[in-house]
């Protein structure tokens, strides 16, 4: 074995040269890694003794992309593009021998090998996408011309992860050998291309699918129509799009001149720069300071959920989905069969949809357990508690749990506001006791805020973030304190939202503001939505808010056909004239004459309280870190990705433009303007949010 640099190694297989990389953890294509694979493919090719070449990678993957870290930066090391152009022009043929992942730039390395091989459990994408970016390696130009030009379009902008049965379907992978067998299977094949006299196959030269779909640009229209509300706001979709047109339209080094220039503009702008900041925050977030990675895990084989509402139904689906047996506690046989039934449904409307089959339907709901007796979770490992939000029925049931579970079992809270510690104090054992905080539609929604309570082990909280991996959320640990981080912050903008109304605009213009933005919704469409009983009863209720007198006009929502919107038969939304006349009213009652009130102005109102209360959470400690914060808006809330969330999108305005707003507020409006000391100190310094 001879050794090429520091990861990469060369070795002779009786007649096929094995190139290794091994750079941990993904064998990213780092500066060092691109010399690893031209000097190797340059050793190779000079060794008469090797008549093929064999590139692998070591560890858990093949190459999973460009070295994240490293785009943007200065350039160092070969070029990648020369180094693909060299494998591509070898006079030798190349195999590229995939498994774990071959993703993004590592995809691009491959489809300038001359063949594919790879083991049924790896997959293949083009993730860049999700980046804000596009393949700048000739991925946009390769992939067409492999699998055509739809299905290059539903990849490159879905950036999904194609498994290598399919990839083999579709001619991106030419041959699966045994799992675990890569190595001697990728040698056998390049073996085999020899002795079959088989060509170079470059696939820079395949013309076919191309030809086929020129002359019709109504795949790219109607490609365009199909996703404009999933595309909304983005840059990158309409980019990789582009790059397909011009990989059907022009000739192959033009159509890379093209993905070049596009790339460059991606990778050089605001949307991408959040992107990939959102890419490694996520990753932060698993890392607890004084959690070390080896802490003992608790083992969790078997979960509880009490609650078989909204809530509890897709709590209990996320653990199914992943095999893990539920039981499912309710008070009234009538309440479980409906949680039961909704469930069902569920996974009906997936199978409908192809996402899984009829009988994956019936081994899910296999693994339900349903039962009225809270005794029956003795044995489970760790038990969610998703009932009412009231302290008193959560103590009662904490109580009773903390006599029933075995000893060891993790006993969590879906709370969304209530105190953990006081939850975990109806225990003898509130090391056992978290918050596990997940967002509705539970088995929709990515993330899940998990609530370390004053005593909660480390055991615990280590298995919790753990485990939410596991189930594919996205998990961020908060501290204790009314709404944690992400209901907290929320209350900031629906607090603005409603002054605002008061003081003149109307909640279609602040929705509206949010929605340009890049919300899904604004704060009104959202009540209507969720309904706006909710936490309402007509025996307390007392027309002292806007809310409650639409509700004791029965205009609790989209569930009534009227809240703050009119609804029509499809749910169809129109600003409702009764809902300005109430607003009107009020204004009139509280002796304010409505004012114009700009664009700019509602956006601010309703952000700029958000990256204080961000800042403030910070110096209280009840998020470890600016971009914890930022995963949470994200992936609970909506803020859109390529604005990088609320703590870097404040960096972005400016902290001092920020802190000069909360201080004007203050004085004129009042207290809860109030700056935070992180503000007031990050702005003296010169310091942004992120990394305080
Ligand atoms: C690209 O390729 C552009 C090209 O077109 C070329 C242009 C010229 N770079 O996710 P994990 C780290 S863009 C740097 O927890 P998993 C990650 O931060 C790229 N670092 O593991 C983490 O570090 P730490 C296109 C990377 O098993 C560790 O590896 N490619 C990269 O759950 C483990 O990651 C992508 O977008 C990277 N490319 O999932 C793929 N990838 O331990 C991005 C990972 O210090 N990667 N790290 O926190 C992934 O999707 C997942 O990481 C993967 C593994 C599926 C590979």
């Amino acid at each position: 074995m001879t050794a090429i640099n520091d990861v990469t190694d060369y070795a002779l297989d009786g007649d096929v040269g094995v190139i290794t990389l091994n750079s941990p953890p993904v064998n990213a294509l780092s500066w060092r890694v691109r010399d690893g694979i031209a000097l190797g493919v340059a050793h190779a090719l000079a060794d008469a003794a090797a008549k093929s070449i064999v590139l692998i990678c070591d560890g858990r993957t093949f190459i999973a992309g460009a070295d994240i870290s490293e785009l943007g930066g200065p350039q160092k090391g070969a070029n990648l593009l020369e180094v693909m152009n060299g494998m591509e022009e070898a006079t030798k043929p190349v195999v590229a021998a995939i498994h774990g992942t071959a993703l993004g730039g590592g995809l691009e390395v491959a489809l300038t090998c001359h063949y594919r091989v790879a083991v049924p459990s790896a997959k293949c994408g083009l993730p860049e996408v999700a980046l804000g970016l596009l393949p700048g390696a000739g991925g946009t130009q390769r992939l067409p011309r492999i699998v055509g030009a739809e299905r290059a379009l539903e990849l490159l902008t879905s950036g999904r992860h194609v498994p290598a049965k399919d990839c083999f379907a579709m001619g991106l992978i030419d041959e699966l050998v045994e799992e675990g067998k890569l190595r001697d299977g990728a040698v056998a094949f390049a073996r085999k291309i020899i002795a079959e006299g088989r060509p170079l196959k470059r696939v820079r030269d395949l013309s076919e699918k191309m030809e086929a779909a020129r002359g019709h640009p109504e795949i790219f229209a109607d490609f365009r129509k199909a996703n404009v509300r999933k595309f909304r706001g983005f840059l990158a979709p309409e980019y990789n799009i582009r790059c397909v047109e011009a990989a059907v339209n022009l000739p192959f080094d033009e159509g890379i001149a093209t993905e070049r220039k596009l790339f460059m503009e991606l990778i050089t702008g605001p949307q991408s720069a959040a992107q990939r900041y959102a890419f490694f925050a996520e990753r932060q977030a698993n890392k607890i300071p004084d959690v070390p990675d080896d802490t003992p895990l608790i083992d969790v084989r078997s979960v509880g959920v009490i609650g078989a509402g909204t809530m509890g139904g897709g709590i209990a689906m996320n653990f199914v989905n992943v095999g893990i047996p539920v039981t499912l506690i309710e008070v009234k046989q009538e309440a479980l069969d409906r949680g039961l039934g909704v469930i069902r449904k569920n996974y009906q409307r997936t199978a409908a949809r192809g996402g899984i089959t009829a009988a994956d339907v019936e081994t899910r709901m296999g693994l339900i357990t349903s039962s009225l007796d809270i005794n029956a979770l003795g044995a489970v490992d760790m038990v969610i508690e998703a009932v009412f939000e009231r302290m008193d029925i959560k103590k009662d049931i904490f109580g009773k749990l903390d006599a029933i579970c075995k000893p060891g079992a993790i006993l969590a809270s879906n709370t969304s506001y209530l105190n953990v510690d006081e939850i975990a104090a109806s225990t003898m054992r509130p090391e056992a006791v978290i918050g596990t905080h997940f967002f509705s539609p539970a088995n929709v929604m990515k993330l899940l805020e998990i609530v370390r309570g004053a005593k909660t082990s480390k055991t615990v909280i280590a298995t919790c973030m753990k485990l939410a991996k596991k189930i594919n959320k996205v998990a961020a640990l908060v501290g204790v304190c009314p709404g944690f981080v992400g209901n907290r912050m929320l209350s900031q903008r629906q607090r603005e939202a409603n002054a605002l109304v008061m003081e003149g605009a109307l909640p279609w213009d602040v929705d509206r503001v949010l929605y340009d933005f890049g919300f899904p919704m604004g704060p009104f469409a959202m009540s209507d939505l969720a309904g706006l009983d909710v936490g309402w009863s007509k025996e307390t209720s007392t027309s002292s808010t806007l809310r409650e007198v639409l509700c004791e006009m029965d205009r609790r929502g989209q569930k009534t056909g009227g809240g703050f919107y009119d609804y029509d038969d499809n749910r169809v939304a129109r600003p409702s004239p009764v809902a300005e006349k109430i607003i009107q009213d009020f204004r009139i009652q509280a002796g304010v004459t409505p004012r114009a009130i700009s664009d700019e102005e509602i956006l601010e109102r309703c952000l700029y309280p958000m990256v204080n209360e961000g800042a403030k959470i910070l110096d209280e400690g009840m998020a470890i870190r600016a971009s914890d914060v930022d995963v949470i808006w994200e992936n609970g809330y909506g803020w859109p990705v390529y604005r990088g969330g609320p703590m870097f999108w404040g960096d972005q305005v400016g902290l001092g433009r920020i802190l000069d707003k909360m201080k004007a507020w203050e004085g004129a409006m009042g207290e809860v303007y109030k700056p935070a000391a992180r503000l007031e100190r990050l702005v003296a310094e010169g310091k942004p949010l992120v990394g305080s």
